[in-house]
């Protein structure tokens, strides 16, 4: 699963371009958790809020349809063309793969002609509703990046659902119900994204504009999170910023984009027309032939790499987070409760990294009164809106100092020149060594390194080159 050298030097590339602007004109990538920067103290770990990219996530998901034997086929049976009921020489057969349509075809690679796809029974027990359930689980909690897309191959449904869980199924939402008829079908008023605003944005609605039938040739159903996006980020979503700073600061906003499973409830198929024609039931069913959903894997901004393993996906995890989403700190770096990481300050947010516990520290090293995290007083303040905190800034070294509290994480960084890493806050140096990790000397410190002293001063690196060595590190196992 994990990506090939392209992309990481297209990371690398991103990320090095971020570094060099400021203000970069593409910023909010968050695709790399930490580097390495210069200080006048020495060398040290910069870390950062972090986050996998966003992707196809239907190449892990498990698809599930109620009643289970729903899909056509078995027994063999002759459907008819929604338009015209006297047409009825179509066939399906599930034990015949040209002319079978299980479900995973809702998920194949879709462009060639004709498109392959899912379709159920049709409905022949009439009166008793045609009703399919198809769940859709990840075992994980992932936040949608992108509108979900459902294309039918059949005519859009009459009534349909679209639900979330953000408990593994156990519970469910409504996202949005789809009806020809709002008030007939959900006792709602029909409604459309685009009538919501920033202060209405999380309201469920029920809409008639992907509902109109076989008569119209869009086959296509969205649910719109790009125009949600939109009230916070412009029409573009050029404003990102503001966007970004709406979900850290707005917990109800982010878990409306989260999701652990999603589930499509189909209640009555298309008719086209105001009666069901009982003498050709042949007519009625449903089919669809491509689901899109494109999303990320929720690492709580701790994590780049997601992988799947087992036919599971789990974060992993870094700033000493654990757990499948980094939903907790490391045994032994439980210094201070576990915080997500933080969009904010733009562009690099806050990583709020767990840090050792006292227990394990011994004698309080003299940076523990810095270690009060900073983005908490000057970032999670939920007053506080996006382009104001666009441009508040913590300096450099006050980052530098408050990161500093790792130091020689085993796992992060060694001590050089023979130095010991006392309890991940310190390295122990050789007598000649000085610095946090004995990476000086301490006679050029002492200005009286003498050119018989056989070691000249070590070769102080460019923070630039620094960071690059870093970044060429963190970018590596980047997967997705
Ligand atoms: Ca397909």
């Amino acid at each position: 699963m994990y990506l090939s050298r392209f992309l990481s030097i297209h990371a690398l590339w991103v990320t090095v371009s971020s570094v060099m602007q400021p203000y970069p004109l593409v910023w909010g990538h968050y695709d790399v958790c930490k580097t390495q920067i210069y200080t006048e103290e020495g060398k040290v770990w910069d870390y950062m809020a972090c986050q996998p990219e966003s992707t196809d996530m239907t190449k892990y998901l498990k698809v599930k349809l109620d009643p289970p034997d729903i899909t056509c086929g078995d027994p063999p049976e002759t459907f008819c063309a929604m338009g015209n009921p006297y047409m009825c020489n179509n066939e399906c057969d599930a034990s015949t793969p040209e002319l079978a349509h299980p479900p995973e075809l809702m998920f194949d690679f879709e462009g060639r002609h004709p498109s392959t796809f899912w379709q159920s029974a049709t409905w022949k027990e009439y009166p008793k509703p045609l009703q399919v359930n198809i769940t859709l689980s990840w075992s994980k909690t992932i936040e949608l990046t992108d509108n979900i897309v459902i294309t039918f191959e059949s005519g859009r449904p009459d009534q349909m659902i679209l639900e979330k869980s953000l408990d593994y199924g156990r519970t469910w939402q409504p996202y949005q119900y789809y009806a020809t008829d709002c008030l007939d079908a959900f006792h709602m008023d029909p409604k459309s994204v685009k009538d919501l605003s920033q202060h209405t944005v999380l309201e469920i609605i029920c809409t008639e504009e992907y509902s109109t039938g076989y008569s119209t040739n869009s086959k296509i159903i969205h649910f719109e999170i790009k125009d949600r996006f939109a009230f916070f980020a412009g029409p573009r979503l050029r404003n990102m910023a503001s966007l970004y700073g709406q979900l850290d600061t707005t917990k109800k906003l982010r878990d409306f984009f989260t999701v652990t499973d999603l589930r499509i409830r189909l209640l009555r198929p298309a008719v086209g027309e105001i009666f069901v024609d009982e003498l050709h039931l042949a007519r009625y069913f449903y089919a669809i032939s491509d689901i899109k959903v494109r999303g990320r894997c929720k690492c709580n901004l701790h994590a780049t790499v997601c992988v799947y393993d087992n036919s599971k996906l789990t974060c992993e995890c870094e700033h000493n987070t654990t757990g499948p989403d980094c939903g907790k700190c490391k045994k032994n770096y439980q210094g201070r409760p576990w915080s997500p990481g933080s969009y904010l300050p733009i562009p690099k947010g806050t990583a709020n990294t767990c840090i050792p516990s006292i227990s394990s520290i011994g004698t309080p090293p003299k940076f523990n009164r810095i270690w009060p995290n900073i983005s908490s007083l000057e970032v999670s303040n939920p007053k506080q809106v996006a382009p104001k905190l666009a441009l508040s800034t913590v300096s450099s070294v006050q980052v530098a100092n408050h990161k500093r509290a790792n130091v020689c994480d085993n796992e992060l960084l060694h001590c050089q020149n023979g130095g010991t890493c006392h309890n991940n806050v310190r390295c122990l140096c050789p007598a000649a060594y000085t610095g946090i990790l004995c990476e000086k000397l301490r006679c050029e410190e002492a200005g009286s390194c003498g050119p018989d002293s056989g070691q000249g001063p070590p070769a102080h690196s460019k923070p630039a080159l620094l960071l690059l060595s870093a970044l060429l590190g963190a970018a590596n196992p980047l997967v997705f």
